[in-house]
């Protein structure tokens, strides 16, 4: 019904009052207009804490790099080209005019935006964040700023973005962009195409960015309803002034727009280096984008992926140390999310269904012990002490609530770290009766006694109820 409504009328009420779905856009030049001259009316300005309010209770997010790389997926002229696969039109210096045949060839009929959102939820992610545009400068949206879009430049003529939108909306999952606002490898004046445009140092990036970059975030911020965040990446030439222009324009479109670590300027949050986990707590709101296998555009020949209990694990030692776990996918070619990643994170989904009270708003370890420590002789190549990991178990907390999640099952029982609080109950957090478990004081070491086979063979969590909010240690 939604979609039949004139947007020119209704859309402002509809986006304030927090219904607005965004509608596959009619190639018409009256929407350009309408973009620059009637954005949707602005919400007020929020502060820094209630912007930040869903990130902290959402934890767990799908990133999609998608896009015309999915074709060659990772080779070219028959060779494979090493590295990450939404880099191959950089790592095998195809010239523009070549990348650009791409997407004549680009028709992704077995996409379905309905399909992918519900993989997300399935997975008990809470929020999604695509490729609008990547480094190699093609927009997988309908843009009205550049013809080198998805819509206008394949045969495919939709716009997958738009149809995202509205199925994120339905599902209550949150839509964010990744918008490479510095590289842009088809643009004569973006940064990082070296092979066709010459040095970055010689490049008019300005020009660029203000013809090309700020035209197009607005666009994403105008078109597609309400923007959870946007991803910006690899700030190079990014000057303070210059991310400073974008983050006016997301204050100005969309203030409660979250942004990443990596635009060139400080954003809301801060971005660990790619598949990096900081080894113990990390201070302040943080994301670790990840990959899940080795790339994170479609690459036909990786086939590594990361097990329902590799992720589960990363998910919850992220969340101990405060931080957020951006995991991502590569569709193909065709619009297909690989099997492997689907069922790979449903089976951690199924996890989630059973213990998300232990991660959706939870909070970080109050100790430390579990993490490991430095070696005292080891030391990599920098000569620093070599961090010694521990994994078997992470601790997250609510108010007056700690969820140990133990990883490796441990013989006798589970030996609680130092706290001094009182404890009021404990019970495995799958358990519906929450069937008290015993606690024996062992040379002042406080163990729960655990039954020989635990529940879950992957992962169980042990719900420690305190007596105060705050665990006292
Ligand atoms: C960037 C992109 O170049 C890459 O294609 C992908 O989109 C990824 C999510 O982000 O790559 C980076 C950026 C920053 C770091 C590493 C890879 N870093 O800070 O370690």
């Amino acid at each position: 019904m939604l979609t039949r409504l004139p947007k020119s009328t209704f859309m402002p009420l509809l986006f304030a009052a927090g219904l607005w779905v965004a509608t596959p856009q009619p190639s018409a030049a009256a929407d350009k207009a309408m973009a620059l001259a009637d954005p949707p009316p602005q919400p007020a300005m929020l502060s820094h804490e209630e912007k930040m309010k869903w990130f902290r209770e959402a934890k767990f997010g799908l990133f999609i790099h998608w896009g015309l790389y999915a074709l060659p997926a990772g080779e070219w002229k028959g060779q494979p080209v090493p590295g990450i696969g939404e880099w191959i039109m950089n790592r095998a210096q195809i010239p523009v005019k070549e990348y650009e045949q791409l997407a004549k060839k680009f028709k992704p009929v077995k996409f379905n935006a309905e399909q992918w959102v519900q993989m997300a939820e399935d997975a008990g992610m809470k929020y999604i964040v695509i490729t609008s545009k990547h480094h190699d400068g093609f927009a997988m949206y309908h843009s009205q700023v550049s013809k080198y879009n998805i819509h206008d430049a394949t045969p495919f003529h939709r716009d997958p973005i738009a149809e995202l939108a509205q199925a994120c909306a339905k599902h209550h999952i949150r839509f964010g962009f990744y918008y490479s606002q510095a590289q842009d490898w088809h643009e004569p004046n973006g940064a990082g195409n070296t092979w066709d445009f010459g040095a970055d140092d010689q490049k008019d990036f300005d020009q660029y960015l203000r013809t090309k970059a700020e035209p197009q975030v607005k666009e994403l911020l105008s078109f597609y309803g309400p923007v959870c965040l946007i991803w910006f990446d690899t700030p190079r030439m990014m000057t303070k002034e210059r991310g400073q222009r974008f983050v006016d324009i997301v204050q100005s479109l969309q203030p409660a727009c979250l942004i990443d670590g990596r635009l060139g300027t400080a954003g809301d949050y801060t971005s660990t280096g790619d598949n990096a986990i900081p080894e113990v707590n990390k201070e302040g709101d943080w994301e670790t984008p990840a990959t899940i296998n080795h790339t994170w555009g479609f690459k036909k020949d990786d086939q590594d992926w990361k097990s329902p209990g590799e992720i589960t694990f990363k998910l919850v030692d992220i969340i101990s140390k405060g931080g957020n776990y951006l995991l991502n996918v590569g569709p193909t070619s065709q619009g297909i999310i690989p099997q492997a990643s689907q069922d790979n994170l449903r089976a951690v989904g199924r996890w989630l269904k059973v213990n998300g009270d232990a991660v959706y708003g939870a909070g970080r370890s109050p100790f430390t012990d579990e993490y490991g420590e430095y070696s005292s002789h080891l030391k990599d190549r920098t000569n620093n002490p070599i961090f010694l990991a521990r994994t078997d178990w992470r601790c997250t907390t609510k108010p007056g609530k700690l969820y140990f999640t133990i990883f490796k099952t441990p013989r006798g029982g589970f030996d609680l770290p130092a706290f001094k609080s009182f404890i009021r109950k404990v019970y495995f957090l799958s358990d519906p009766k929450q069937t008290e478990l015993h606690i024996e004081a062992v040379n002042g070491i406080r163990v729960v006694q655990l039954p020989r086979n635990l529940p879950d063979a992957m992962a169980n969590v042990i719900v420690v109820e305190i007596e105060g909010e705050q665990v006292e240690l």
